[in-house]
């Protein structure tokens, strides 16, 4: 499989070294939410949108469901990329759409997960058998390399609200490199979680099965195994909570005491019972945050697409100086 600016397996590791250092050694302590997503970290998230707390899987279905039949007749899109992939479920109803439009036969998923994209690009190639299908493993918070070769106009779809991920700076960042990417008739497409009653959303994430719980405890997992460190995963517990502020939430895993974990090329890392290491934001927007964000990757919005309980959000971008009269 291709990756995303060529990068090598050493040098993802060396990524991973840096990531964690930086981040433990921070007052706040802190992991970047990408290495939950090993096989089994996949598969938990994969368990977690058939929850019935997790309304955000459902809420974006529903309206792909509806809309990417419409979406596809307007644009008309010959490719299809889409960043953070995964098990690319819901991709379905938009692959449906650009088939049944005739106007498109490429399929670009990436994601962080190459296990599990081969497993989705084998699945999608005995689904769509005249669709090409050409994965990407990659960081999608990196510049996209995908240079001339994409067909177009193309259609750069980032749903599931992984946006949330990242902090304002990091989101503008991302934004960015879509733009970089996008050229005249392109489209951006956006999936977003919106700003609600924070009761609804903090049981998003504090879920009764304790999928998540176990879904966050996976990354220490797999820290233990990639890097050799001894973190116990019984003296670490799943803390998940709204910032009505920030609009996010921030999910932690909290010591249960002292203690020391021990990872080999990094040091030993202390924790003072009830610190927390931050392991995830998943930030939370209304229109006027999300066209904030468009504008400073010097995007627009085309289209703000909703529910009626407005409890998510599709929105259509292009680049600003984009003349292409295509809704
Ligand atoms: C995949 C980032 C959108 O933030 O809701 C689900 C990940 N974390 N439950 C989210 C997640 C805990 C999810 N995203």
């Amino acid at each position: 499989m291709t990756s995303i600016a060529g990068r090598s397996d050493a040098e993802l590791h060396t990524e991973l070294l840096r990531d964690v250092a930086c981040g433990l050694s921070r007052p706040q302590k802190e992991l970047p939410p990408k290495y939950f997503y090993d096989r089994r970290g996949s598969e938990l998230f994969d368990e977690i949108t058939r929850l019935p707390e997790y309304y955000l899987t459902r809420a974006e279905r529903a309206l792909l469901d509806c809309w990417s039949g419409p979406l596809m007749a307007a644009l008309r899109p010959a490719a299809l990329v889409e960043l953070g992939a995964g098990s690319a479920d819901k991709t379905r109803f938009l692959l449906d759409a650009m088939v049944y439009a005739g106007s498109g036969a490429l399929y670009v998923p990436i994601d962080v997960s190459a296990e599990f994209l081969d497993e989705t690009a084998a699945r999608l190639r005995d689904e769509y058998p005249t669709l090409g299908i050409e994965p990407l493993v990659g960081d999608i918070a990196a510049p996209l390399g995908f240079g001339s070769a994409l067909p177009a106009p193309a259609i750069i779809a980032f749903l599931g609200s992984t946006i949330g991920n990242f902090d304002p700076a990091g989101a503008s960042r991302l934004l960015r490199n879509v733009a970089d990417a996008m050229r005249p008739g392109d489209r951006f497409l956006l999936g977003a979680d919106l700003r609600k009653d924070p009761r609804l959303i903090e049981r998003a994430y504090n879920d009764s099965q304790g999928v998540t719980a176990e879904f966050n405890l996976n990354v220490l997992r797999v820290l233990n195994r990639e890097l050799g460190a001894d973190f116990d995963l019984s003296r670490f517990e799943h803390r998940a909570f709204y910032d009505r502020a920030l609009h996010r939430i921030e999910m932690h895993l909290v010591s249960t005491d002292d203690q020391v974990v021990r990872i080999p090329s990094v040091g030993n890392v202390r924790f003072a019972g009830g610190e927390s290491i931050r392991t995830e934001i998943s930030g939370k927007y209304d229109r006027e945050s999300i066209a904030r964000l468009l504008s400073a990757a010097n995007m627009r919005a085309d289209r703000w697409i909703t529910d009626a309980a407005s409890t998510y959000a599709l929105v259509v971008a292009s680049l600003d100086h984009d003349v292409d009269p295509r809704s």
